[in-house]
């Protein structure tokens, strides 16, 4: 039956006079019905890439895409008199993540499914997922974010599994999402979670009984954990996800014809940062249980389980003191114990123990000893773990450590966020780019075309359009699309920068004040999330809100510049801001951004990096040349040095420095009280003049010189068209087919 009768047979009515919704849910089985045909069950080994988090986004277009189906979709629908966007809107955008690394899992398992490789997620089925934010008085609230109803696409499963913490026994539940692949095979992400959680136990924003695990177990991916019960919740979490999916991964070995000794040779596990780490003395207790003597069974793990580093951040690697496991999961201590006792028996090195002299055991540790595999997340992030960060690892186990640059699938990021690009790349170079990111290459012959270049601006100036109409339904807030529009989004933290944004409007609006013009009109927009704890993002985010409000209303200014802070930053407004950007913003303290992947997204849709030598930046930087990026700022080895000799005094900047003075001041100016807290301002002016952890000031100099470069050259619009083109052709190497691809060669070895 073709496309247009199954839809009308699911409907049971005209297409015409069916409601968004009903044409949402009837698609939604259709897809359902057509991804699980490519099932497949036929090979040996798999990978289990488990993970806290997985930012899949909305799935209907992608899915339908991956099958095929979408443009004739798209064409009924418009017959019928019916917009397939409105119909994407109905479907609530699951939180199950909080930024790159769930997002980049969720790329992984579409490039899995797409290379027809047999690899499965393992995460949660949080409820409420990342709580969803709001703003008040220009500060950030917090609510829950549900995201699971009748119709969606999660698969109640009848696969449950016995999980025991200390005196508590629960069972976990399996519920799957299809992963489908581009013209390829049907993966499945697995979350778990127990029957007995309650949602109504949340009040007053997102406040629960931390205590009453039961009801609260799957409630928020990172509940709060600034205190000692926050902490216990989440190791609750995080070991209900590995004995559940420990459980699975022995089941479907030994379904396959395992005797358990062979288990390297039916799966791999992809260990996603230390979150899941607790999987590997929890797959040796089960071993023990079923008759394996310890021993083997340490070696049986070590050769199944691979560690993925995505950051060098001290306070995010994750250790947990030996008397929070012991109220959790008291019988994974004794496995600890034993794991902790053979490093001690053969390195003679405090440093590289798993369970330290104050009794705290150190997650990634045990992920290096016991794991087959180390891997960083970009080359320059690679070389710091091995040379600094896990130098003392590395020189024991050089053997294990590998780099895997991330990557970004071009199915979501170029074919559905971009259909315009997709479009004139399938005209001007064909479309097996599609298939081979590589092929973008071709696009270079046409890098003096200026029919092609001019599409290239046309398109562009289309989605700000797209994006200006978006901002006026969603926030109300008014902008133009004849301005440089200036992106930074991603979660809020210290080391990302933010701050230094801020910075460079606040002195950008002094300037109009005082009659200095910029080249070209700016609109700078945000989007981040701060984690709820975490007081000064938060005042950041503050800091932001109150610029957006001092200059939006202010005519003499916004003719100029303009700032929009959206609101709860998420996949779906990624994929509607990132085609609409001319300038990436990419500024974290170099040394600091393990890889990012939105830097990727930008390239790939054709803004221009502003970016300091950090991260995947450095290889944006290698692959476009000088000539088509601006980096600024401090090196990496610049920085290390700094903190090295603890020689960075922010102040020093800030009484020296009258452009820094004047800007830093401005925070807690009258201006700035008017609308904001005198707190929170306070407190981030504090910072920055007697901290500044993340080295803001050092860099605000060049940053500005090089901003101002870029607005300059953007006034050549023949110039910035030609760079844009360069970006896009050289954004292959970021496909994530390229980073799996290498993951199955180097560690996974999948046939
Ligand atoms: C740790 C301890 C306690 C509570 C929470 C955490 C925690 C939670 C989330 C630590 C880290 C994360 C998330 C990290 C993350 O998203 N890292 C990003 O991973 C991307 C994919 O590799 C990279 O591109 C980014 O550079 C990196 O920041």
């Amino acid at each position: 039956m073709d496309i247009k009768n199954r839809l009308e047979d699911t409907l049971g009515k005209a297409i015409s006079s069916a409601t968004n919704e009903e044409i949402y849910n009837a698609l939604l089985k259709i897809v359902q019905d057509m991804a699980s045909k490519n099932e497949k069950n036929d090979s040996k080994k798999k990978v289990y890439y488990i993970s806290a988090e997985f930012l899949i986004g909305k799935l209907l277009s992608n899915n339908m895409i991956n099958l095929g189906i979408y443009n004739e979709v798209k064409d009924i629908l418009k017959e019928n008199g019916k917009d397939i966007c409105e119909i994407e809107e109905v479907e609530p955008e699951p939180s199950l993540g909080n930024g790159g690394l769930g997002r980049l899992a969720a790329c992984f398992l579409d490039s899995m499914a797409t290379l027809g490789l047999a690899g499965d997620g393992i995460s949660l089925n949080y409820h409420l997922g990342l709580f969803k934010q709001v703003f008040e008085n220009n500060l950030q609230k917090e609510t829950p974010n549900p995201w699971i109803s009748k119709n969606s696409w999660l698969k109640k499963t009848d696969v449950t599994y016995p999980v025991s913490f200390n005196g508590l026994n629960v069972n976990a539940r399996m519920y799957d999402i299809e992963v489908t692949g581009y013209n390829n095979r049907t993966n499945k992400l697995h979350l778990f979670d127990i029957d007995s959680v309650d949602e109504n136990i949340v009040s007053n924003g997102i406040d629960f009984d931390k205590d009453d695990i039961e009801k609260n177990l799957t409630l928020f991916i990172y509940p709060d954990d600034s205190d000692e019960k926050g902490k216990l919740l989440r190791i609750y979490q995080q070991y209900f996800m590995v004995s559940s999916g420990a459980q699975l991964i022995l089941d479907e070995c030994v379904a396959k014809g395992s005797n358990l000794y062979d288990l390297p040779e039916y799966a791999v596990i992809q260990i996603n940062d230390t979150h899941p780490t607790m999987v590997i003395p929890e797959l040796i207790r089960l071993l023990v249980e079923r008759g394996i003597e310890m021993d083997d069974a340490i070696e049986i793990v070590s050769k199944t389980c691979a560690y993925t580093n995505h950051t060098i951040l001290a306070e995010a690697l994750e250790k947990w003191p030996i008397s929070y496991l012991n109220k959790v999961v008291p019988h994974l201590m004794p496995i600890i114990e034993v794991l902790d006792d053979k490093v001690r028996r053969k390195f003679d090195d405090e440093s590289v123990a798993i369970i330290d002299k104050n009794d705290v055991v150190h997650m990634a540790h045990i992920d290096i000893h016991y794991g087959f595999s180390v891997n960083g997340v970009a080359a320059l992030h690679t070389d710091i773990l091995k040379n600094s960060e896990l130098n003392n690892f590395y020189k024991i186990y050089p053997e294990k450590f590998n780099n895997k640059t991330n990557g970004i699938t071009f199915r979501r990021w170029l074919m559905h966020c971009n259909p315009l690009l997709a479009e004139l790349l399938d005209e001007t170079i064909g479309d097996g780019y599609r298939k081979d990111a590589t092929e973008l290459e071709k696009l270079l012959a046409f890098k003096d075309d200026e029919k092609v270049l001019n599409k290239l601006i046309e398109i562009k100036h289309k989605n700000k359009e797209t994006l200006r109409d978006y901002l006026k339904k969603t926030q109300n807030v008014e902008i133009d699309a004849d301005t440089i529009f200036d992106i930074q989004i991603k979660r809020l933290h210290e080391y990302k920068r933010q701050q230094l944004n801020v910075l460079y409007i606040i002195d950008k609006y002094l300037e109009i004040k005082e009659g200095k013009i910029p080249k070209a009109p700016i609109t700078a927009i945000f989007g981040a999330k701060a984690a709820p704890a975490y007081t000064i993002a938060k005042d950041i985010i503050h800091m932001i809100l109150c610029m957006e409000e001092i200059i939006n209303n202010d005519p003499e200014v916004s003719k100029y510049l303009k700032v929009v802070m959206i609101e709860n930053y998420n996949v779906t407004k990624a994929e509607k801001l990132i085609p609409a950007c001319d300038i990436s913003e990419q500024i974290s303290l170099a040394s600091k951004e393990a890889s990012g992947t939105g830097n990727m997204k930008f390239m790939l849709n054709g803004a221009l990096t502003l970016g300091t030598q950090d991260g995947a930046n450095v290889e944006i930087h290698e692959n476009v040349g000088d000539d088509n990026i601006f980096i600024f700022g401090a090196t990496s080895d610049e920085v290390i040095k700094h903190y090295e000799k603890a020689d960075y005094v922010s102040k020093e900047y800030y009484e020296n420095n009258p452009a820094i003075k004047r800007a830093v001041d401005f925070i807690t100016s009258e201006k700035m009280l008017e609308v904001g807290s005198k707190e929170n301002l306070e407190r981030i002016k504090n910072e920055l003049i007697n901290k500044d952890w993340f080295m803001t000031l050092l860099d605000f100099d060049s940053y500005k010189a090089k901003k101002n470069e870029a607005i300059e050259v953007y006034g050549d619009r023949m110039k910035w068209a030609k760079m844009t083109l360069v970006n896009i052709a050289k954004a292959g190497f970021f496909s994530s087919d390229r980073t799996i691809e290498e993951y199955n060669k180097d560690i996974w070895k999948l046939s």
